[in-house]
């Protein structure tokens, strides 16, 4: 199951809810009864995944309905992790762009689309090496971070308040509160478009912090994915042997060509 599990993760057809549940998924998708498990170790959780399969969005004034056969809807699907990682494939350059979406036409003020707060947060990449500043939420700036080993990439801002909120779980802030949404654009529900991570900088709770998500955001593209199941099956690679070891080449090679490539396996 691991090996079909982390493909489907890692083509964006499963999302998994984080570790306050409250993952969704923005585009259509029906629930899975195939009870599909978290396959990339991107933050613990519940354990309840959810698969997304290729579906229609017939509009029939209110009422959505799903159709499991239908094929798959020509737009940009947005999935969003509370909590959730980016991760680099390790086979592209990673390029971050600090952005700034701007209000609805009309003035017309929609839930999380641009970015709004009175702090100027520093926005960092951390890493066993030490932190790498990117920009500063108020700056228009594109940076290339090259090519990164394949595994996690934590981002984090600083904010006036001295606070240092990370993407992940929540376990890794001072308020034990998750502080990033990690938005990932499928096209056709499948090729990675693009990850976006919005950052909340306000400490703590609701009533405290209005906890909407929209205070420094970040478009990130190139070699990343929103699932570890890369780097994993690497691992898998690195540390199995026999039947196991040739299913995980297997895997990625379908995965990611190009990470197989690299790894020696074409
Ligand atoms: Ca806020």
């Amino acid at each position: 199951m691991f090996l079909l599990e982390t493909l489907l993760a890692a083509q964006g057809l499963a999302t998994k809810q984080n570790s306050s549940g409250r993952t969704r998924a923005v585009g259509p998708a029906a629930p899975s009864g195939a009870g599909a498990a978290n396959g990339s170790g991107a933050t613990s959780g519940s354990g309840a995944a959810q698969v997304q399969r290729p579906s229609q969005e017939q509009s029939n004034g209110s009422k959505t309905v799903l159709s499991e056969k239908a094929a798959p809807v020509l737009m940009d699907k947005c999935t969003e992790q509370v909590g959730g990682s980016v991760y680099s494939t390790g086979t592209d350059d990673i390029i971050v762009k600090i952005i700034h979406p701007v209000p609805a036409a009309g003035g017309i003020r929609r839930e999380r689309t641009y970015v709004e707060s009175g702090f100027r947060n520093g926005i960092y990449l951390l890493s066993a090496k030490g932190e790498r500043f990117i920009g500063l939420s108020s700056e228009t700036r594109e940076v290339s971070l090259g090519k990164l080993p394949a595994g996690e990439l934590i981002f984090a801002i600083k904010t006036p308040e001295r606070n240092l909120f990370q993407t992940g779980p929540a376990s890794r802030n001072p308020d034990h509160l998750e502080h990033a949404i990690i938005k990932t654009y499928l096209t056709l529900g499948i090729e990675l478009s693009r990850i976006e991570v919005w950052f909340e900088d306000l400490y703590g709770p609701k009533r405290a912090s209005d906890r909407d998500f929209n205070d420094t955001a970040i478009q990130i593209r190139g070699g990343v994915a929103n699932n570890g199941a890369v780097a994993d099956l690497l691992k898998t690679i690195a540390t199995e042997k026999g039947e196991t070891r040739q299913q995980a080449i297997a895997a990625l090679k379908e995965l990611n060509p190009k990470a197989a490539a690299n790894a020696g396996f074409k």
